[in-house]
């Protein structure tokens, strides 16, 4: 019902009961309880070819020092002054440049980065580097202190970007965020590069490890393995006719996501694929690692090319298309509908 059709005498009656902090439900009722979702959030794709440019450009205004992290925030449209891509879920394009640090911090907010180009640039966790290539999945945990760097160009340094993905709009809703700062620029080294893989990256597990926490003990999930499993699958014939072929990133020491709040999937969709359409509750960020194809979302179609970042709104049809071999890497929040028992999925047809 909209404001002019109220008759004079309720208007008077609810600018009165407005002054005592009160509003009447039932003019609220069906947006406050809606038959289904009606996400904010709307369909949007940022196309790299366009923005790179732009993210290079960051690299002479500021310094990563000065900006502590130097990332271009995704926008949603529907979601203005926001800096949110979906209600729970942020992203962003960080750069970061040969011979720089992005200084140690720690948040509760959970962050994942997917390597989007460059290679050679590490990230921190918890006392151990690793080296970051094109599709590696690599995570920074709630609370957990964590630096960036880049070597100098001497070193074979080259310019680095990677999508950031962090639930810094649901811990804003949950009124939930604390940071500090490290008190030097870098953590330092305490283990090896690659321990915390060989502990737990190999389908085995330290004989006396007890699960104290629900985040995952490997930090990095290298690219060619996970491309390698599902170019494997695809070659045994295995072909879902929603997701191509799918899987989902696990904690290898508890079978659950990698982090609490954000659900992570790599898929390979082969060329010619034209998938069936489906939708779900969890809103989810995707970001095309190789291969050319399209995606209608809702009413909505894009084309999309390596590196593309488009975002699928809560119960908004999806359906994925591949013109040439396409691999897809995604995140999502499905752990926290899912905790809550709010997951819904709608396989359609
Ligand atoms: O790298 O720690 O894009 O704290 C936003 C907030 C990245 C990070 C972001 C952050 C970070």
């Amino acid at each position: 019902m909209s404001a002019n059709a109220v008759a004079p005498e309720r208007a008077a009656y609810y600018a009165q009961i407005a002054r005592s902090g009160m509003s009447p439900l039932w003019e609220s009722l069906h947006a406050l309880v809606p038959k289904s979702p009606r996400p904010q959030a709307l369909p949007a794709i940022w196309k790299y070819a366009q923005v790179r440019e732009l993210v290079m450009q960051a690299g002479s205004v500021i310094s990563a020092e000065e900006a502590i992290r130097r990332v271009l925030v995704l926008e949603n449209p529907g979601l203005p002054g926001k800096s949110s891509l979906t209600p729970n879920l942020y992203g962003g394009l960080q750069l970061i440049l040969p011979g720089e640090i992005a200084p140690s911090h720690r948040h509760t907010q959970s962050a994942l980065r997917f390597i989007v180009e460059g290679k050679g640039a590490w990230t921190a966790v918890n006392g151990e580097r690793t080296t970051m290539h094109p599709g590696d999945f690599i995570i920074t945990p709630s609370w957990t202190w964590h630096d960036h760097g880049n070597p100098s160009v001497e070193e074979g340094g080259e310019p680095v970007v990677w999508l950031d993905g962090l639930d810094i709009p649901l811990i804003g809703h949950l009124d939930a965020g604390f940071a500090e700062n490290y008190p030097e620029a870098t953590q330092p080294v305490a283990r090896p590069e690659g321990d915390s893989y060989a502990r737990f990256g190999h389908n085995m597990l330290p004989v006396r490890h007890t699960v104290s926490d629900p985040t995952s003990p490997i930090f990095s999930y290298p690219y060619a393995r996970s491309r390698e499993a599902l170019d494997t699958l695809y070659r045994n014939g295995e072909l879902d006719d929603w997701d191509g072929v799918k899987l989902r990133y696990v904690n290898p020491a508890t079978g659950g996501w990698p982090m609490p709040t954000m659900a992570t999937f790599m898929q390979f969709l082969p060329a010619g694929f034209k998938g069936k359409t489906y939708r779900s509750t969890d809103s989810t960020v995707y970001c095309v690692v190789e291969g050319h194809g399209a995606v209608r979302i809702g009413e909505e179609r894009f084309t999309f090319d390596p590196h593309d970042v488009f975002v699928a709104p809560s119960w908004v049809p999806v359906q994925l298309e591949a013109q040439s071999d396409a691999v897809l890497f995604s995140y999502s929040d499905r752990p926290v509908l899912a905790a809550l028992n709010l997951l819904r999925e709608e396989r359609i047809s």
